[in-house]
């Protein structure tokens, strides 16, 4: 029976350990026994303990240890779960704040290659991509295991984020923020901070006419203009050396996806190759901070930012949105660009000009967002 199938399988799971208050050595080694002797559940390898700087959360807390762990078990995702809760209950774990001090915090950073999202459970972990704390006991154990959403091994993921010069690219529709998200990065990592050179060629379909859509249409040099724009200071041939990073606020994929499938805008096979081999020449992102806005707060965004933006080119993406963006087939034009960046940067395996790590930021809450954001690019260093 399918059930009972179910059960027999052993999957293959990575444990992430963490402690920074209390008897952290010795909590962790509790932990750890607590795995090595639970009923259906092997316990493969287990790290060195590695002292790190405290990543996120209220400042002044202590140091943690961190370490990892690779076990082999017949329980589904939940149930890997609920065992890491009960464990972390009996060490007398307080959920206070969030990413507070904690006597110990287990996580489940792989389980084979379960890609899942509920309530209660994700995984992959959502925030492991960029956190040295997590890949470099991972990696002393288990190098060459594979996370299903990046395509990448343990060990992949670690060298993507110990590149002397790294590239942090912000992604989101016009009205998500990525301009002000990327100036709170490269604000605190001391890093060069590269605007979009000019909007992206964003038209909602419904807001031209039929008369338009064959007047207006976005001639292919025009776009490929536009591309090289975006490329220029992104080549390979001319990336910096030194270890302060590039942040941007843009992608260059992103012209891309924003004329897939857009009938108001003129693309065709010669626009294709074109464009993929002015792309080729840049600097595929290190890191990627894809942010989505719910439709309430980016109709509300763009309503109240009109007209600033026609005062001063600090929110310079929205402006050439602006009109067709108070139309709701204007918001929906900007909702259906967002889906495409999910679908392309985190549901398929297209990994050729794609960043190894992606991280999903909530952007209704600007200032939120921009506390995650930082924290995810503080977990490289
Ligand atoms: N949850 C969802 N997915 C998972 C998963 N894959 N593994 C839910 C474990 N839990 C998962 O977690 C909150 C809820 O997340 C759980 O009840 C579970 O249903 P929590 O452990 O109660 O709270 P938390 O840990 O404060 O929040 P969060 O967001 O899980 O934090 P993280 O991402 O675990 O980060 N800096 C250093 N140097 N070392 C660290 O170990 N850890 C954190 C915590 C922050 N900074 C750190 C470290
Ligand atoms: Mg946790």
């Amino acid at each position: 029976m399918v059930l009972e199938s179910n059960r027999q399988k052993i999957a293959k799971c990575l444990i992430g350990c963490g402690a920074n208050v209390g008897a952290r050595r010795e909590q962790l080694d509790q932990a750890i026994d607590m795995l090595r002797f639970m009923p259906g559940v092997q316990l493969i390898h287990v790290s060195e303990f590695l002292e790190t700087r405290p990543v996120g959360g209220p400042p002044g807390q202590p140091p943690y240890l961190n370490a990892a762990c690779l076990i082999e078990t017949t329980f589904e995702p939940a149930e890997v779960l609920d065992m890491l809760l009960a464990v972390e209950n009996t060490l007398q774990r307080s959920r206070e704040i969030r990413w507070g001090p904690r006597t110990i915090d287990l996580d489940l950073l792989i389980y084979d290659d379960c890609v899942m999202k509920t309530e209660r459970l994700q995984v992959p972990h959502p925030r492991m991509t960029t956190r040295r704390f997590v890949l470099e006991p991972a990696a002393e154990i288990a190098a060459d295991l594979d996370h299903p959403v990046s395509g990448c091994t343990i060990r992949e993921l670690l060298e993507n984020i110990s590149q002397r010069h790294l590239h942090v690219a912000v992604v989101g529709i016009p009205g998500s923020g990525a301009p002000e998200i990327a100036d709170a990065v490269a604000d605190v990592t001391l890093s060069r901070l590269i605007h979009a050179p000019a909007p992206l060629p964003i038209h909602a379909v419904g807001a031209l006419s039929e008369k338009h859509l064959a007047t207006k249409k976005e001639p292919t040099e025009q776009l490929l203009l536009l591309s090289q724009k975006y490329a220029d200071p992104l080549l390979k041939a001319s990336w910096p050396v030194d270890p302060h990073g590039t942040v941007t606020d843009y992608w260059i994929e992103s012209i891309r996806l924003a004329v897939e499938n857009n009938p108001a805008i003129d693309t065709n096979k010669q626009f294709e190759n074109a464009f993929a081999s002015i792309s080729q020449e840049t600097v595929t992102p290190h890191v990627i901070l894809l942010l989505n806005v719910n439709r309430q707060t980016l109709s509300e965004r763009i309503a109240y930012r009109a007209h600033a933006a026609q005062q001063s080119d600090v929110f310079s993406d929205l402006v050439a949105v602006q009109a067709m963006t108070t139309t709701d087939q204007g918001i929906a034009t900007l909702l259906a660009l967002q889906e495409r960046f999910i679908d392309c940067l985190l549901r398929t395996q297209n990994t050729q000009c794609r960043a190894k790590a992606v991280i999903h930021l909530d952007s209704d809450d600007l200032g939120k967002a921009a506390l995650d954001a930082v924290a995810a690019i503080e977990g490289i260093s």
